[in-house]
């Protein structure tokens, strides 16, 4: 009896997997560091919604994007490769690029839309407009697509983060849900990103300030999102994955985020600048827990296609399936991870490789977004600086990057800095750098504008 209720089960369970790919809701948070969230040790934050996800599901403690800046680290997340091969480099995107996410690089929504996912991306986009809108989020796999297309602290209109209009409800995961349609929402929030906003019901409502207001905003977002996935009865089969662009805005102070115990932040290739929280959660498959495995927003993509039934695209891909990590608590198929610095160039090649629990620089830098906390190596002073031998740090005894092993007398560490080196040098021999979009540079006529026949632009924009 026990025995047939079992089998009925897993057929049932089989069944409705063969039958509905599973759904995944990717939110995507700005300039949050690693020490942001209530869940990742921060005092005053209050973000209730992402600590239930990782009460509930699966918390990375060693997640990293792959540049300490916004459009790279975008660019990665939606191709699973390193923005030098799709030329999101050097820097961001901004209002007039001429450039943008090349079309043909192929995004988590187009690996999915075969499988006839529904696909939606809600929020910042920042991977480049274009000559009529050629690089927006509907030429590059999504259905549909709501949001700014950079920065809020960038473009003529900056005042519509004081003003935002009355945006109705996009309801897309309602509409998905009841066709019985899988669906890939992807929401990069603009929210932490300086300059923070609020509306009434979180501004002043938290301990933090500003910065705190904006991020618990999110938070309520999130809880709605949530409260709908519930509500339209596809929560157990959807995957919910939550991590950030890149570290925090040191340089705006109290209203920057925090990067916890973690080294400098934005800008920089400590792992303040692109070691993020990450939390996965999906009732019923992934089990609670925290892991300390190493993955990146790079493994997202194969991670999903594998999830789905997904062919993965034709090209160098730098992620790897981590659905081991997620549904069994497993081991992860990623021993290294590879940090460029803003400016990547073939010249410098990589500035830090991490591979295990060792990290080795062989270039450090400050930067402008890291000013203003006391450590002298976060500021833009610090000058770039070469390593030889690299500077090698244990980070699972030393997360916060501040002693350098004495490789001296340590025949171990000499084997380890081969090897590191040798890693190095297998992994920049595929590096192809594909022709830099950012470099491209910018054309007033291109920028968004609420007044688009008017001169000259930019500034007529201002309205
Ligand atoms: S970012 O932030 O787009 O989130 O990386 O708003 O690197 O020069 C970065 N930058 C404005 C920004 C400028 C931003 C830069
Ligand atoms: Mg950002």
């Amino acid at each position: 009896m026990a025995l047939t209720r079992f089998a009925l089960f897993n057929i049932l369970l089989f069944c409705s997997c063969a039958a509905s790919p599973p759904n995944f809701v990717l939110l995507f948070a700005d300039d949050l560091g690693f020490g942001d969230l209530g869940c990742y040790g921060h005092p005053t934050s209050l973000t209730p919604n992402l600590d239930r996800l990782a009460a509930a599901g699966l918390r990375f403690t060693d997640f990293y994007c792959t540049s300490p800046v916004c459009s790279p680290s975008r660019a990665s997340l939606l191709t699973g490769r390193y923005q030098t091969r799709s030329g999101i480099y050097p820097g961001v995107i901004y209002p007039g690029s001429i450039g943008g996410l090349p079309l043909n690089e192929t995004t988590i929504a187009e690996v999915l839309k075969p499988l006839g996912y529904a696909t939606a991306a809600v929020g910042k986009w920042h991977l480049g407009v274009g000559s009529n809108g050629m690089f927006l989020p509907t030429n590059q796999g999504f259905d549909q697509y709501l949001g700014i297309p950079y920065s809020h602290d960038m473009g003529p209109c900056r005042n519509l983060t004081c003003f935002p209009p009355d945006v109705k409800c996009f309801g897309l995961c309602d509409v998905a849900a009841k066709k019985k349609q899988p669906f890939f929402l992807y929401y990069p929030s603009h929210h932490t990103h300086y300059p923070q906003y609020a509306g009434p019901g979180a501004a002043g409502r938290t301990l933090r300030g500003p910065f705190g207001d904006a991020l618990y905003e999110f938070d309520n977002t999130i809880g709605n999102l949530l409260a709908t996935l519930e509500k339209t009865g596809v929560i157990n089969n959807t995957l919910v994955f939550f991590t950030s662009d890149n570290g925090p805005e040191l340089m705006r102070m109290s209203r920057g985020g925090n990067s916890g115990p973690l080294k400098c932040g934005k800008g920089t290739t400590y792992d303040g600048g692109m070691r993020e929280p990450a939390i996965a959660f999906w009732p019923g498959t992934i089990q609670p827990g925290v892991t300390h495995e190493m993955a990146s927003t790079l493994d997202i993509l194969p991670t999903m296609a594998s999830l789905a039934g997904a062919k993965l695209p034709q090209v160098i891909l730098d992620g790897v399936d981590m659905t081991e990590i997620l549904v069994n608590q497993g081991k992860s198929k990623r021993e290294t991870m590879m940090f460029y610095p803003t400016d990547p160039s073939e010249m410098y090649g990589l500035f830090a490789l991490r591979l295990g629990k060792y990290k080795a620089h062989f270039y450090t830098r400050g930067a402008t977004h890291s000013g203003t906390t006391p450590d002298k190596d976060c500021p833009v002073f610090a000058v770039l600086k070469p390593h030889d031998p690299p500077l090698i740090f244990d980070l699972e005894a030393d997360p916060s990057e501040n002693y350098p092993l004495f490789l001296g007398g340590r025949p171990d560490l000499q084997a380890l800095l081969e090897r590191i080196k040798k890693v190095k040098e297998q992994f920049e021999a595929t590096m192809v750098f594909g022709e830099s979009q950012i470099s491209k540079g910018t054309d007033p006529e291109l920028e968004p504008c609420c007044n688009p026949q008017c001169s000259p632009k930019p500034t007529c924009c201002r309205c």
